[in-house]
């Protein structure tokens, strides 16, 4: 049986870039206007629930409009047509992923589209505003978005680093590497030989880190990299 590479790509939020949602560090990136202790913490949810609930139904709101791009829609394409393991991981909590095709994506900072218990701690698909009044089907408790928070433990963490000890070929598309554990997923997989691919518009925190650096937007940079993926693999 031909051995074929194993593939862990990780995205950020410019791979939704292009279909129009804010990065967190761009100009106007999202976190402007809110320090992120008073709306990606649980520290500022306990002491402001109905800022952080308001931030995440704006976000809830301007994500459910928007379209998968060519990127999205590229990395589902190597997920259905690449022979190897392909894992992919991504630090959005919008569905694009999931609307551009891919069949499974491990949200390591959780969903926007999903609720959690405070009480019994059950997640459910929730499309609607959140509020103080909401209510957990099963137990009728409290129910706070579906997010990681900053000082949170990301979920997936031993699927992820499972797939990562065995990834050879690891990519980062549309990250600025600032944010942990994401940031240090590169020097993870490089200890591990790797072959490390870095996917942005400019030069990041961990540029050097990656063995090959693939400058500009993700739609088009992506799909020229998954041809090649497929074309090699169907030519072995
Ligand atoms: C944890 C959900 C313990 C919320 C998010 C000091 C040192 C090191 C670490 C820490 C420290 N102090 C605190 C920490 C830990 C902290 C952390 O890393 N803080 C940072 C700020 C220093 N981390 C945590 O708290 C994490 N938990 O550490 O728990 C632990 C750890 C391991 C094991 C056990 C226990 C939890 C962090 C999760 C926070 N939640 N999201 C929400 O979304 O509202 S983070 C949020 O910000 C995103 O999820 C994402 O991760 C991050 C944003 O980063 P990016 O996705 O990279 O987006 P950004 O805008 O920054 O960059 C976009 C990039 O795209 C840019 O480079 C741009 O050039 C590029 N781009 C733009 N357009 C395009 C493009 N590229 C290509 N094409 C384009 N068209
Ligand atoms: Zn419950």
């Amino acid at each position: 049986m031909k051995e074929f590479p194993s593939i862990f790509i990780l995205t950020g939020a410019g791979v939704s870039a292009e279909s129009g949602i804010a990065t967190f560090r761009g100009a106007g990136g999202l976190w402007e206007g809110h320090r992120v202790e008073d709306v990606a913490s649980p520290e500022g949810f306990r002491r402001n629930p109905s800022l952080v609930y308001r931030f995440y139904n704006e976000r809830r709101c301007g994500i459910r409009d928007k379209l998968p791009n060519d990127a999205h829609r590229g990395i589902a394409r190597l997920q259905r047509e690449y022979p190897g393991k392909v894992t992919l991981v991504t630090q959005n909590i919008d569905d694009l992923h999931e609307r551009g095709g891919s069949p499974e994506v491990l949200h390591m900072h959780g969903e926007i589209f999903k609720a959690r218990c405070g009480e019994c701690g059950g997640v459910s698909p929730w499309m609607e505003d959140l509020d103080g009044s909401s209510q957990c089907g099963d137990c009728g408790g409290p129910l706070r978005p579906h997010i990681v928070w900053f000082g949170e433990v990301p979920l997936e963490l031993d699927t992820i680093f499972e797939a990562l000890d065995s990834a050879d070929i690891f990519a980062a598309i549309g990250t600025s590497g600032n944010v942990y554990p994401a940031a240090g997923f590169v020097d993870h997989a490089r200890r591990r030989r790797a072959r490390c691919h870095e996917f942005n518009l400019e030069e990041t925190a961990s540029s050097a880190l990656f063995h090959e650096v693939h400058a500009g937007p993700a739609g088009r940079t992506v799909t020229d990299w998954v041809d090649k993926l497929l074309q090699e693999a169907g030519s072995r």
